[in-house]
C-alpha cells in the first residue's frame, strides 16, 4: 500500500482479516454504521451506484451489524436552480437539503455508531461540510473517512477535518468490520468515556487534543467470498425516492449518459459491479490506492454468473458494466467466459488495456461483451513513453523493438490500430478516452492523437454514405473528446518537474526532498479544486494549467476545437 502524505503514526502490519477471523455471527449486533457516499460530477446524470459502501454494508450485516447508506451522489434536482446554473440533467443537493435528508434518515434508522463517509479524491470539499454536519447532529457518532480521497491524503485529513476521527485508506472490506468491533467493544466497556478508553490496534495518538486513528485496508483473502453489494439499501430513501432505480435506468456508458463513453448502442436497465481490483502496470496519472495499487486480483467467472443472475433476477438488468480498472489481465479467466456465461442472456461491457486486445476478445465476446472503454490517453509514442504507458503498448510481447505503422501521415502504435480492429472485427464497440496538455505534449503529438481519432471514425464508417442516419450515428460513437491532463497527489505524475513547477508556482504548493507535496493549506486549496477532469484548472494568471508543450495561444485554440467538436482543425494548427 502507498503512503504518501502520512506524517506521523507506525503502520500495523498484521492483515486485518487476521481480527476478523476472530469475530463470531452477531459480533457486531446491535452496532449501526451509517455510509454517506459523497456527490461527484453535478453534470452527468449518476450511473454507477457506490459499490464501495454496499460490499461493506453487505459485510457487515453478516456479523449482526445494522448498515444504512446515504447515497449523495444519487441525486440530481431539477428547478429553477438547475436552470440558472445550465445544469440539464439537475443540480446536486443544497446542504440545507442535505441536512434535512440526513436529520430524517437518523430520525427514522436511529443515530449511527459509526458515520463512514467514502468518496474520491475531488470530493474534499463535501466531507469537510458534511462532516461538521453530521457532528452537529449526531456528536457522539466515530466519523471516519474511507476510499480515494482518504487513502490518498491519510493522516493529514484528520487536520484538514478535524470532527474526523479516522480514517480508513485502501481497501476497506475487512477493516470496517475491526473498526465496528472496536467502537462497539469501547462503548460496551466504557459507557459514556467511551471515545477516550477505546482501545485500538489503528491508534494514532493525539491530534489537536483529540484521539485518532488510521485504519490500515487490505486486499481481502478471496474476493469470491465477498457477499454482493447490499443494494437493497438504496431500494428507497427516507423521502421515498426510488434511488437505485434512478441508477438502474441511466445507461451505464452511451450518449444518454453525457460522459465519455459514446457508444452506438443502447440498454434500458443496467448496474455494474467490479469484478477485479488493481492493475499490473503504473500509468504515471492513474492512482489505483483504493483498490489495491499494483495487487491485481479477480474473482472467478462463477462468482460473477452468480452476481450476474441475481442483478437479472431481482433487478431485471439487461445490460452489466463491470468498471474495472483492467479487466482482462488474466487471459485463463477470459477463455472460461463463454462456458460459464452459457445462457445469462445479457450483454456487458469493461475497460480494459489496447494491448490487451487479442485472444482474449472472441471468448469475451462471444460471452456477450459488447462494449470496451480503452483508456488510449494518447496515441503518440513519445507521450505514451511519458506517461509511462508505453510498455507492451509499444513493444507487443515478444518484439524486438516499438512497432509503429503509418496511416495518414502519422506514426500509430500497431498495437492501438489492431486493438481498435481486433475490438470491431469480433463485434465489441471500442471507446478511447484521450488526455491533452500532458507532459512533454508537443503540437505533434496532439496532432498524432487527434488524427487517431479521425482514422477511427474512417474506420467505423466505412461502406457508409455520408448524411445518412447510420453514418451520423457511426461518427458519433467515436468519442472525440480529450480531458486536459490533471495531478492527483499520489502519482507519479504529481512528481514530473514540469508538473511541480506549476504546482509551486500557482498553488504555492511546496515538495519535500522526496519529491513529496507538504500536506498545508496550499495542498488543501489544490485539492478543493479538483473536480472531473473535464474541469480545466486555472491558475493566478486566469489562464489555464498546460503542463504540456503547446505554447498557451495554442493549447487555448485546441480546446476551443476540442470543446467545439471541431478536433479536425487541430491538424492545420
Ligand atoms: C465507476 C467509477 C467512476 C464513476 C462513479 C463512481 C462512483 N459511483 O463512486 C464516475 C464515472 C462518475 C467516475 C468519475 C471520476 N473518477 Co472514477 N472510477 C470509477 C471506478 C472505475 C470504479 C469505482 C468502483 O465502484 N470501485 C469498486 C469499489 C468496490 O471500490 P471503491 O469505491 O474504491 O471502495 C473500496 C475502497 O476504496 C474502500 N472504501 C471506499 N469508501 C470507503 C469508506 C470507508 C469508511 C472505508 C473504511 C473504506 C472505503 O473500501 C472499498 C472496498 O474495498 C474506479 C476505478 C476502480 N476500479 O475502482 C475509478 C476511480 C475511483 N475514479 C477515479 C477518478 C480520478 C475519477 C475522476 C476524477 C476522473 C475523471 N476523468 O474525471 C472522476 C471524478 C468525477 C468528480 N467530479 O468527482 C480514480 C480515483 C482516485 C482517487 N484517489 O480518488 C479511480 C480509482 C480510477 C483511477 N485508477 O485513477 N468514476
Ligand atoms: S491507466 Fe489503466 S493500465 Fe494504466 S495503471 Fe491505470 S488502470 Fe492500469
Amino acid at each position: 500500500m502507498s503512503s504518501t502524505l502520512s506524517i506521523m503514526g507506525e503502520p500495523v502490519q498484521a492483515h486485518p482479516s487476521e481480527g476478523v477471523a476472530e469475530l463470531g455471527y452477531n459480533s457486531l449486533k446491535g452496532c449501526r454504521v451509517l455510509f454517506i457516499n459523497m456527490p461527484l460530477r453535478e453534470s452527468a446524470k449518476p450511473n454507477t451506484p457506490p459499490q464501495g459502501p454496499g460490499l461493506m454494508a453487505a459485510r457487515l450485516r453478516q456479523y449482526g451489524a445494522e448498515p444504512t447508506i446515504i447515497d449523495l451522489n444519487a441525486y440530481r434536482i431539477k428547478d429553477t436552480r438547475s436552470v440558472e446554473q445550465n445544469l440539464p440533467n439537475g443540480r446536486h443537493l443544497s446542504m440545507r437539503e442535505v441536512r434535512e435528508l440526513i436529520e430524517k434518515h437518523v430520525g427514522k434508522h436511529g443515530e449511527p455508531d459509526i458515520i463512514a463517509l467514502s468518496g474520491m479524491i475531488t470530493t474534499l470539499r463535501w466531507q469537510e461540510t458534511v462532516a461538521k454536519m453530521v457532528r452537529q447532529i449526531i456528536p457522539d457518532a466515530f466519523i471516519v473517512s474511507g476510499g480515494g480521497l482518504a487513502t490518498e491524503v491519510k493522516i493529514p485529513l484528520l487536520h484538514w477535518i478535524p470532527e474526523l476521527d479516522a480514517i480508513a485508506h485502501s481497501e476497506g472490506d475487512d477493516v470496517i468490520l475491526l473498526m465496528a468491533h472496536e467502537v462497539l467493544t469501547a462503548k460496551k466497556q466504557f459507557g459514556l468515556r467511551w471515545r477516550s478508553s477505546m482501545v485500538s490496534r489503528y491508534d494514532q495518538g493525539r491530534s489537536g487534543g483529540r484521539r485518532v486513528f488510521m485504519y490500515e485496508g487490505s486486499r481481502p483473502h478471496d474476493l469470491n467470498v465477498l457477499p454482493f453489494a447490499a443494494w437493497d439499501l438504496l431500494h428507497e430513501d427516507v423521502l421515498g425516492n426510488r434511488v437505485l432505480e434512478w441508477y438502474i435506468e441511466t445507461p451505464v456508458w452511451g450518449l444518454a449518459a453525457n460522459n465519455s463513453s459514446a457508444t452506438p448502442f443502447s440498454m434500458k436497465r443496467s448496474l455494474t459491479t467490479v469484478s477485479s481490483r488493481g492493475c499490473p502496470y503504473a500509468c504515471n496519472f492513474c492512482y489505483r490506492g483504493g483498490q489495491g495499487e499494483r495487487n491485481y486480483g479477480m474473482r472467478s467467472v462463477e462468482n460473477l454468473r452468480s452476481e450476474a443472475e441475481w442483478l437479472v433476477k431481482t433487478y431485471g438488468v439487461d445490460f452489466i458494466g463491470f468498471p474495472d480498472d483492467n479487466f482482462a489481465v488474466d487471459k485463463r479467466r477470459c477463455a472460461q467466459l463463454p462456458d460459464t456465461f452459457k445462457g445469462l442472456g445479457i450483454r456487458w461491457g469493461t475497460h480494459t488495456r489496447l494491448d490487451e486486445a487479442d485472444e482474449r476478445f472472441e471468448p469475451m465476446a462471444e460471452s456477450g461483451c459488447i462494449y470496451i472503454g480503452f483508456g488510449a490517453e494518447s496515441a503518440s509514442a513519445h507521450v505514451l513513453r511519458e506517461m509511462n504507458k508505453a510498455g507492451f503498448i509499444l513493444r507487443p510481447r515478444g518484439a524486438k523493438e516499438d512497432q509503429l505503422v503509418r496511416i495518414n501521415g502519422y506514426d500509430f502504435p500497431v498495437t492501438m490500430v489492431s486493438g481498435i480492429r481486433k475490438t470491431r472485427e469480433v463485434g465489441m464497440h471500442a471507446n478511447c478516452t484521450w488526455i491533452m496538455a500532458y507532459p512533454g505534449e508537443r503540437l505533434k503529438d496532439l496532432k498524432t492523437s487527434v488524427a487517431f481519432i479521425l482514422w477511427q471514425i474512417e474506420e467505423v464508417t466505412k461502406g457508409l454514405k455520408p448524411g445518412t442516419p447510420e453514418y451520423e450515428v457511426a461518427v458519433a460513437s467515436v468519442n472525440q473528446r480529450m480531458f486536459t491532463a490533471t495531478a492527483y497527489p499520489g502519482t507519479a505524475m504529481y512528481k514530473h518537474p514540469r508538473v511541480q513547477e506549476l504546482l509551486g508556482k500557482h498553488f504555492g504548493i511546496r515538495f519535500n526532498k522526496f519529491g513529496e507535496p507538504v500536506p498545508d493549506e496550499a495542498l488543501r486549496s489544490y485539492i478543493l479544486e479538483l473536480d472531473d477532469a473535464t474541469k480545466v484548472l486555472h491558475g493566478v494568471d486566469g489562464l489555464p494549467i498546460n503542463y504540456g508543450e503547446l505554447s498557451m495561444e495554442q493549447f487555448l485554440e485546441a480546446r476551443s476545437y476540442v470543446d467545439g467538436g471541431q478536433i479536425h482543425k487541430i491538424l492545420d494548427m
